[in-house]
């Protein structure tokens, strides 16, 4: 880290993180698929671009039916990403340049070839068996046909939520995949192991978790074992939510674990969950720091509204007063206790510049304006592989460029269902499959953009030739410079790291905006969500001292008066001094 964080706000208050999808980030050894000695050989790369902590997606011992979401054995590396001592030389690199790392921790199922499950379907009497969620069928049906599922719920994989097992005659309950069967976390001896192994983490040195769907651990079972049914909203299934996300003892788990895991550690470590379905009330319990859970969580409700009724692949047009009125409840809710995890990308997202940006005429300008806004909330920024280049979206035009597990079963569900062309199909595909963000990083023009030198896993996208990082950079004036900027003014200014959040003009269509204060000192952030010039009417002045902090076009600062003008997708970071 560049500077030491003010004594009473957290180290990661003043932090960046930087997620590393190791499938898609540098390839060391020609078989297509990135490692750890890849990500090893690019470390002074993210020294360079300023990031304090790296988050690796998981490199566990997978089968890989969900690129390694589906773990085997949490204590070792899939041979595809290296060996342990791989890690251990990839952490001392990282800590060398001061870089802390956080694995991914995703134990709310694990893989249906791991030791446990293996076990646990072996036997109805097998004393694993009651690790996982096995139930009968519903009464009355045969087991096995459709609709004799425990209950209604669908995957969030398509498809029911409940696989028929004919060796024990019983259901097993997997959220996700089938290849993914839910930990019953209401067993203390699943418990026990997760904590076990999440210590011996934590001796090897590493320096947090981000937690896959940390809030789906608690079900909802009733006092006879049962779970509820949900509503039908659309499609064939029931919405699983009510019975599985925030259940009723996801918060005692969590202090459990901060109890079992973290005491002597709690100030050096940092935790974030990923929590699919929660709203700011339960993002304040998850992150209040009074209550020892979570440092932040990951709200998913800013990248849910470009999404019709119809779920996920339903799409329409982002409005961005939803967009302002979502982020800014969120800030406005953990203002005082509370704290955010900032994100725009990650690998289950598309890339932000095609999705709320736009990845033509204006990606310069609009992968910096959106970089700002983002960077200059309270809260912690986490930047995803190649988002700091503004890469782009596959734009891939067939299904056999697809990969994702999610991507291919959706497919599937909906020829089956046969309510879509194929052609609408790769319309929702091409806007929001996971592929989107899991091309493989831009390196630089040479062949697969210096990804590989064997055949990519999945395919490079063709704009490496211009957008790529060893152009940005050597370039004034790029995304990569851009976010280099962003991040030191993060390390160096408690007014991005503590001040208040006050949103500014909530009904203007097209401009986001809002301030920051410390102690008198106000930044005043902008930014135009348009490719054409807009208005913002601040109704004051702004004080004759101004100046300009950052901004993504070349403007003087003597020019902001009550009215500023800016230019398409244009980002101004201004400062009041008190
Ligand atoms: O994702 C959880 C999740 O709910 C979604 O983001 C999911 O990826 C999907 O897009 C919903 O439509 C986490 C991981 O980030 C994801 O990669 C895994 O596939 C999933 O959990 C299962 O481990």
């Amino acid at each position: 880290m560049n500077t030491e964080p003010p004594a009473a706000a957290p180290w990661w208050a003043s932090a960046v993180v930087y997620q590393i999808y190791p499938r898609s980030f540098q390839d060391s050894d020609g078989d297509g698929i990135g490692d750890l000695q890849g990500i090893r050989q690019r470390v002074d790369y993210l020294a360079e671009l300023g990031v304090d902590v790296v988050w690796l997606s998981p490199v566990y011992r997978s089968p890989q039916d969900d690129n390694g979401y589906d773990i085997s054995d949490y204590q070792d590396i899939d041979p595809l990403f290296g060996t342990l001592d791989d890690l251990d030389q990839l952490t001392s690199a990282l800590h060398e340049r001061g870089i802390k790392v956080v694995m991914d921790l995703v134990v709310n199922h694990t893989s249906h070839k791991h030791r446990w499950f293996t076990e646990s379907r072996s036997a109805k009497d097998s004393p694993r068996r009651d690790w996982y969620w096995w139930r009968p069928g519903r009464d009355g049906m045969e087991p096995g046909a459709p609709g004799g599922e425990p209950t209604n719920w669908g995957s969030l994989f398509s498809g029911p939520a409940w696989e028929y097992d004919e060796a024990t005659g019983e259901y097993y309950l997997h959220l996700f995949s089938r290849e993914q069967p839910d930990l019953n976390w209401e067993n203390p001896a699943v418990r026990e192991a997760i904590y076990a192994m999440m210590r011996w983490w934590l001796d090897r040195g590493i320096d947090g978790f981000r937690m896959d769907v940390i809030n789906f651990i608690s079900k909802n079972v009733r006092a006879d074992g049962s779970l509820p049914d949900g509503p039908v909203v659309s499609g064939p299934y029931g919405d699983p939510a009510q019975g599985t996300i925030n259940g009723p003892r996801v918060h005692e788990f969590l202090q459990e674990m901060q109890r079992e895991v973290f005491a002597g550690h709690r100030d050096a470590v940092l935790l974030v969950g990923e929590t699919p379905g929660t709203t700011v009330e339960d993002g304040l319990l998850f992150s209040d720091r009074r209550r020892s859970e979570l440092d932040m969580v990951f709200t998913f409700e800013h990248v849910s509204l470009d999404q019709g009724p119809g779920g996920k692949f339903d799409r329409k047009p982002l409005d961005l007063l939803d967009l302002k009125a979502t982020l800014g409840r969120w800030q406005t809710g953990l203002a005082d206790s509370g704290w955010n995890a900032l994100y725009w990308d990650n690998h289950d997202q598309p890339r932000i510049v095609s999705r709320y940006g736009d990845d033509g005429r204006y990606r310069v300008e609009s992968a910096t304006m959106l970089a700002t806004v983002l960077h200059l909330h309270r809260g912690t920024p986490y930047v995803y592989q190649g988002e700091e280049l503004a890469m782009t979206n596959a734009h891939f035009t067939s299904f056999d460029c697809y990969r994702d597990i999610e991507s291919l079963r959706y497919v599937a569900q909906s020829r089956e269902l046969g309510h879509l062309t194929d052609d609408q199909i790769l319309a929702s595909l091409a806007e929001v499959s996971r592929d989107n963000a899991r091309t493989p990083v831009q390196w630089d023009r040479s062949a697969n953009a210096g990804f590989t030198t064997g055949k990519p896993w999945i395919a490079v996208n063709p704009n490496y030739i211009t957008i790529n990082a060893a152009a940005q950079r050597a370039a004034r004036g790029s995304v990569f410079q851009y976010y280099r900027r962003l991040i030191m003014l993060r390390h160096a200014d408690p007014v991005v790291q503590r001040g208040d959040f006050t949103m500014l003009l909530p009904d203007h269509p097209h401009v986001y905006a809002f301030s920051r204060s410390l102690n008198g000192t106000r930044l005043l952030v902008l930014g135009n969500f348009s490719g054409h010039d807009q208005q913002a009417d601040l109704g004051q002045s702004l004080g004759d001292r101004t100046e300009l902090v950052i901004g993504n076009y070349r403007v003087p600062a003597s020019t902001f008066g009550a009215s500023i003008n800016l230019q398409p997708w244009e980002a101004l970071v201004i400062r009041e001094p008190g």
